[in-house]
């Protein structure tokens, strides 16, 4: 018998309420199904769980509230709140018992419930925000009322929503944006949040990255862990194309590979959004499978090889 330092924990988040087109949901239960993940719980060190969540279609009152009620700037909110409620428990869950949660979506308005959940345990890990969009949109600020472009507005109390907010805006930088709102960069520049393009994402230039990170985030020295939240639109288009809201250019796929090599060893646990394979066809889909698989089997291998870098709770 092999032991892990971490068992690897896939939590399926099959909602696709933050956002208008049909696929996120799917994607989970996709993953559950392959054979190849099977052969992986075999093994073992990786388990999986699908969390219930609620996925009703708005109604016609419900988009009437969008553009007019007290529920503004928010599709779909109380699926959204009642999925991610549960999502937040069973996050908590997973890490009191020293496992490695890597929260498979769904859409990424699943981060307000990952990072509820992670800081309930975490109170003081960075985020690493991996993605096209800055996902800080408020009420006020959103376009579209997709609640997949708010999470990080929610969880850093931009938008108030009942529950206390739980994360500093000094405490996260963003790898990839390049798709905003104004209101989103304008904060971005009040708040001094750290951002790298695409094309300052390169393998070569990771080391330097992760130099500048700790610097910026550990003035003092004293490191602290991390939580990923990687939304695949943040990867170049041309390398992956099954996701909802694509962006020119992007991530290159090698660099993720190597993200995940020098994070994970310092990272609690990761979301991994915004998969949709319902918006591909063909051999794109398949190529876009196998990436999957090889991004599931890399975040495992990693975290299955390393010793994590802090004492776990
Ligand atoms: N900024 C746009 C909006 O708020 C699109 C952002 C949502 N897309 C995502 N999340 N996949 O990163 O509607
Ligand atoms: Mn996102
Ligand atoms: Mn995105
Ligand atoms: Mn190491």
């Amino acid at each position: 018998i092999r032991a892990f330092h971490r068992p690897v924990h896939i939590i399926g988040f099959p909602f696709a309420g933050g956002q208008q087109r049909p696929g996120p949901e799917e994607a989970p239960k996709w993953l559950f199904e392959q054979e190849w993940l099977h052969q992986m719980e075999k093994k073992g060190g990786v388990s999986k769980e699908m969390i219930q969540v609620t996925n009703q279609k708005c109604n016609q009152a419900q988009d009437k509230d969008i553009l007019e009620g007290h529920r503004k700037g928010e599709r779909n909110w109380n699926n959204v709140y009642e999925s991610c409620d549960r999502l937040e428990k069973a996050t908590a869950k997973s890490l009191l018992a020293k496992q490695y949660p890597v929260v498979f979506g769904g859409d990424h308005s699943q981060g307000i419930g990952s990072i509820m959940g992670m800081k309930q345990v975490w109170p003081q890990t960075r985020i690493l925000w991996v993605d096209a969009h800055i996902d800080a949109n408020t009420p006020q600020s959103t376009l579209t009322g997709d609640l997949h472009g708010g999470p990080v507005a929610y969880v850093a109390g931009l938008t108030q929503w009942g529950k206390k907010p739980v994360l500093s805006l000094k405490h996260l930088i963003y790898f990839g944006i390049r798709q905003w709102e104004p209101e989103e960069m304008v904060l971005i520049e009040q708040e001094k949040i750290p951002w790298y393009e695409s094309k300052l994402c390169t393998v070569e230039r990771l080391p330097q990255i992760k130099a500048e990170v700790e610097k910026y985030f550990y003035p003092d020295g004293k490191k602290q862990p991390y939580w990923i939240s990687f939304d695949i639109d943040g990867v170049d288009y041309q390398q992956f194309a099954s996701t909802g809201t694509p962006e020119n250019q992007g991530i290159p796929l090698d660099f993720m590979l190597a993200f995940f090599d020098t994070f994970i060893p310092e990272s609690v646990g990761m979301d991994l959004t915004e998969v949709n394979f319902l918006l591909s066809s063909g051999e794109t889909t398949e190529r876009d499978k196998r990436i999957v698989r090889q991004l599931i089997e890399k975040i495992t291998d990693v975290v299955h090889r390393e010793k994590p870098h802090y004492t776990l709770p």
